[in-house]
């Protein structure tokens, strides 16, 4: 089934069932594959987009959505950029000519669900904690680079940070490491897509140190921002997430550069809408996803032209 995305929030299976329609509709160009299970047993798909050349091993970006349960437009910013990259290739042509694109728009598929059925702002998932009053590990905690440091994660499994009484000790988490190892080799580009706050936040998240790649990942993150101050006047801050917002540790961003060698990783903080920040009104959809996708396009394009293949 077709979906509309700027008509509605999608249901995680209605999402999956979206990406599983693409391959025929896109033989060549399409691809979904199933990388495993949310703890309630809900498949966890990713799809990969080329331009049907049969390059193999071109390089590769990497898009995740919805590691946070009540981020909405996450989804929503992954199924508009599968949108840009397969119903409007004409115009988006040039970014797929060496590079391929492997988007998994929701990770967090239990918690995803939870955000629709009973509680909108919830943000961990939905396995249960050595604590039998609370749910739900945050995915963005879990992750076996520098895990488990008290500034930037919980070891409470009450609080929204809780990093799991161990580093993948979530079936997400576990899956969205095996998608980042698989591509690890071809990794030029790791973006997960968050909301709220207009931001793109880079490594490291533990530690008040930079990277060796910094000004290097900085460029990219500027392409961003002055496409997007440029079409819409939209202002984004970007820098170390230890500086720009706050410390993390065990996060997904750390792991793509210290463990899967990507050569740029980003956390992108989409902007705010609705009462909270996490709910835009559908009718907010339209602009923030397109104001994003200039953003996206042209951080994409930067990567592509600094990190020929
Ligand atoms: O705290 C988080 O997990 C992210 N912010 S959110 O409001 N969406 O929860 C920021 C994580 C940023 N980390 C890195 N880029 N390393
Ligand atoms: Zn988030």
């Amino acid at each position: 089934p077709h979906i509309d995305v700027l008509a509605a929030f999608y249901t995680h299976a209605e999402i999956n069932a979206y990406l599983d329609s693409l391959p025929e509709r896109y033989p060549k160009r399409a691809q979904v594959k199933q990388f495993g299970w949310s703890y309630e047993r809900r498949p966890l798909k990713v799809l990969t987009i080329s331009n049907g050349d049969g390059r193999r091993n071109k390089p590769v970006i990497l898009i995740d959505g919805t590691v946070h349960a009540r981020e909405w437009i996450s989804p929503s910013m992954a199924l508009y950029i599968i949108q840009q990259l397969l119903d409007n290739y004409e115009e988006n042509q040039g970014l797929l000519q060496d590079y391929d694109w492997v988007i998994m728009p929701v990770v967090n598929a239990d918690g995803y669900e939870y955000t629709h059925s009973e509680s909108r702002y919830w943000r961990k998932t939905r396995k249960p904690t050595t604590d039998p009053d609370c749910v739900g590990t945050d995915i963005n905690r879990n992750f076996a680079h520098e895990w488990g440091h008290d500034a930037g994660s919980s070891s409470d499994p009450c609080e929204d940070i809780y990093r799991g009484e161990r580093p993948f000790d979530q079936p997400e988490s576990q899956v969205l490491r095996d998608i980042l190892l698989q591509y690890s080799p071809r990794l030029k580009w790791y973006l997960s897509l968050h909301s709220y706050g207009n931001y793109f936040l880079l490594p490291w998240g533990y530690t008040n140190n930079l990277p060796e790649n910094y000004q290097d990942m900085m460029d990219v993150a500027e392409a961003g921002a002055f496409a997007i101050v440029h079409s819409t006047n939209g202002i984004y801050s970007y820098g170390s997430t230890y500086y720009v917002l706050y410390p993390t540790s065990g996060d997904t961003a750390d792991y793509a550069l210290g463990v899967a060698n990507a050569t740029v990783a980003m956390t992108m903080e989409l902007p705010a809408g609705g009462f909270s920040g996490f709910d835009p009104w559908v009718s907010h959809i339209e602009g923030l996803v397109t104001e994003s996708w200039v953003g996206v396009r042209a951080m994409a394009a930067e990567v592509i032209r600094r990190y020929p293949s």
